[in-house]
């Protein structure tokens, strides 16, 4: 898939640009199917597809018409609600201000996930509160490069016992993103389609021509959970969190609908 974005000053998008008010706000339809106004004072969208988004003090983004989320001193994300104030997840950090863990309410996502690092690499995640690990990644020489998925299937001490788990391989594209997981036989399990700025789809079906990444292949906006396989990493090989709709880039988080980097977090720290 290949689309062509033309940019005005500042960045934003220009293709189809209307001015609405020429001291503040640009509207333009910006190849997205989303009708947004930008606001150039602070550099934030103001409606998108005429659902009014807001922020806080800090910047960070509090309602985008769909969910709402609550940050701390920190600008990092604690909760993500529904509209009518349902809580989605809470979301917990540990002392090196890494994504610790989130409890999902049940009917908004997977389960709950603690996860154990080295560095900024996520090397296990537990469901549940589970004592055996549910997942344990191995990675390449870049930071968000994710070789395998070792998925302990059942539920045992071991993700790599051979009749109890699943080892799945990450193909990835030049900026890293993940286009498919597959097998050990090279079969694929889960495959991904991504605009240029990160909305991502799930392709869940090659469709009757039998083959993968065409037009007839099935595929359906990226949700809850992220994928059969549970593989949390899409987008330049970062978290998405399917029940927030954001993707962690560590000390940031992007709303993945837009195309442009949501401000949330205050750079604490290198990411
Ligand atoms: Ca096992
Ligand atoms: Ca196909």
């Amino acid at each position: 898939m290949r689309e062509v974005y033309q940019f005005a000053d500042m960045g934003f998008p220009e293709q189809d640009r209307e001015s609405v008010d020429s001291t503040e706000w640009y509207r333009g339809n910006c190849g997205i199917s989303a009708l947004m106004c930008v606001n150039i004072t602070f550099n934030g969208y103001v409606f998108v597809v005429g659902a009014a988004q807001t922020y806080d003090d800090s910047g960070n983004l509090t309602n985008d018409g769909t969910r709402k989320y609550k940050w701390d001193a920190f600008n990092r994300l604690r909760e993500a609600r529904t509209e009518n104030d349902a809580l989605i997840a809470t979301y917990l950090y540990d002392a090196a201000n890494r994504h610790a863990r989130k409890d999902c309410e049940s009917g908004y996502g997977g389960p709950d996930v603690e996860y154990c690092y080295d560095g900024w690499q996520i090397v296990e995640e537990r469901d549940n509160g589970a004592s055996n690990p549910t997942r344990q990644f191995v990675y390449g020489a870049y930071i968000d490069e994710p070789l395998a998925l070792d998925w302990n299937t059942d539920g045992d001490a071991s993700c790599v016992d051979p009749d109890g788990s699943l080892r799945l391989f990450y193909c990835q594209n030049p900026i890293y993103s993940v286009y498919a997981l597959t097998g050990p036989d090279a079969t694929i399990y889960d495959a991904y389609e991504y605009d240029p700025y990160g909305k991502h789809w799930l392709l869940s079906d090659p469709g009757w021509d039998g083959a993968w990444f065409t037009d007839d292949d099935a595929r359906a906006p990226l949700g809850e959970p992220a994928s059969g396989m549970r593989n949390p990493y899409t987008f330049t090989g970062r978290e998405f969190d399917g029940e927030s709709g954001l993707c962690y880039f560590r000390n940031r988080l992007s709303q993945a609908t837009l195309t442009i980097q949501e401000a949330a977090g205050a750079g604490l720290g290198s990411e």
